[in-house]
């Protein structure tokens, strides 16, 4: 076997421990996304089929059933033109995993497919074929569909963990005592903000944080509502300065950051502050960085400057299926990356530092952040 080969074994056996993604256990009901409409009307596959089909406006396009707006995608992204961008390449993997035709005139099969399936086997059948072990949810106790099930006492299932998510929470009258309730109630493994500019979160967080050992992400460079007639497909990116990341992370040596950025610009920055401070830790390469090309680029400068002390990507999965092409793509990119690396040695790696390496990057450090 070539070096190449013997990386994308150990890669591919690996387990997966996603870091962050917008998925929900089958105990969320509704919440829980899967099937080929709402692979279809992801909001990455949105943004790309009113720019194919610029006729359709995005208000003529939000007021169709969500069937009506797939079949559109389908025509616009899949028909009219080739699935050439990343995430419509990505529909094209998940059908194909199910014996699906990635090239046909209609969605009939896929549909007909699909309402065959039950939830618990599809659960199932989409981590075993993704490889994906462990996951965290994105929970927003002020999302009152979400809310309800946390009140009905339901408890997800264990692969499934809990995040605190914060966008909205932080505006809460008290904070610490909305804090220490959801904390109480959903057990979450850590608490997350999105934030366009860095700047330093409320003392309850950063308290929260310590009293309950857990970690804080920081999501950074999301401009939202760019253009707000695309709805969730509406954001935008800028570029953030990292200084406030340094003084949050110097000023704070006892509690931990996960941090991910998503301008392109930022990935290099977010390396130097990591080599500072080890209680900073880059993770994943976030939507508009969730690109073949972005994701070698991107691990093989972290593998470059930080060693095997990252997590190189998260799903950001909003649809259960979508598990299967993110990590398939991601591994080819990870692998290519890791074997330069290698090359690199003058004397190969053994198969058990292959898959030592491997298994730490794709799960093993993510897990211990987790305490998955
Ligand atoms: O803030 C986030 O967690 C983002 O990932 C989302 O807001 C975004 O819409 C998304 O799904 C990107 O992948
Ligand atoms: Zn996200």
């Amino acid at each position: 076997m070539t070096l190449a080969e013997r990386v994308s074994k150990a890669v591919d056996a690996a387990p997966i421990v996603d870091l962050h993604t917008h998925l929900f256990a089958p105990q969320f009901g509704a919440l829980n996304l899967w099937g080929v409409d709402e692979l279809l009307t992801y909001h990455y596959l949105v943004a790309e089929a009113l720019r194919a089909a610029p006729k359709v406006t995005p208000e003529a396009f939000f007021a169709r059933d969500k069937a009506a707006q797939a079949d559109l995608v389908w025509e616009a992204l899949f028909v009219r033109r080739s699935p050439l961008s990343e995430a419509t390449a990505g529909v094209a993997t998940v059908l194909d995993a199910f014996g699906l035709d990635p090239a046909a005139k209609d969605l009939r099969e896929a549909r007909a497919f699909f309402a065959r399936r039950r939830v618990e086997e599809h659960v199932e059948d989409v981590l075993r074929l993704a490889g994906v072990a462990a996951l965290a949810m994105t929970n927003d106790p002020t999302d009152p569909a979400e809310r309800a099930v946390w009140e009905s006492g339901a408890a997800p299932d264990p692969r499934f963990h809990a995040a605190l998510r914060l966008d909205r929470l932080v505006a809460s009258n008290d904070l610490a005592s909305e804090l220490d309730r959801w904390i109480a109630r959903m057990r979450p493994r850590y608490l997350a903000i999105s934030v366009n500019e860095v700047s330093p979160p409320p003392r309850a967080v950063l308290d929260a944080c310590r009293a309950h050992d857990l970690p804080f992400a920081m999501m950074i460079g999301v401009r939202r509502a760019v253009n707000p007639r695309l709805g969730v497909a509406g954001d935008g990116v800028s570029t953030a300065d990292l200084v406030p990341l340094e003084r949050l992370a110097a000023d704070n040596p006892d509690v931990r950051f996960l941090v991910t950025t998503l301008a392109r610009e930022n990935t290099h920055g977010l390396c130097v502050v990591a080599r500072k401070f080890a209680n900073v830790l880059p993770f994943g390469c976030w939507w508009f960085m969730n690109n073949p090309s972005l994701i070698e680029e991107t691990t093989m400068m972290r593998l470059e400057m930080l060693g095997p002390t990252f997590v190189p990507q998260h799903s950001d999965a909003r649809v259960l299926d979508q598990l299967i092409y993110k990590w398939r793509h991601t591994r080819r990119s990870i692998a290519r990356a890791l074997t330069r690396r290698y090359e690199a040695m003058p004397v190969p790696p053994t198969d058990a530092q292959i898959e030592r390496d491997a298994r730490a990057l794709m799960g093993g450090i993510a897990g211990e952040w987790l305490g998955a």
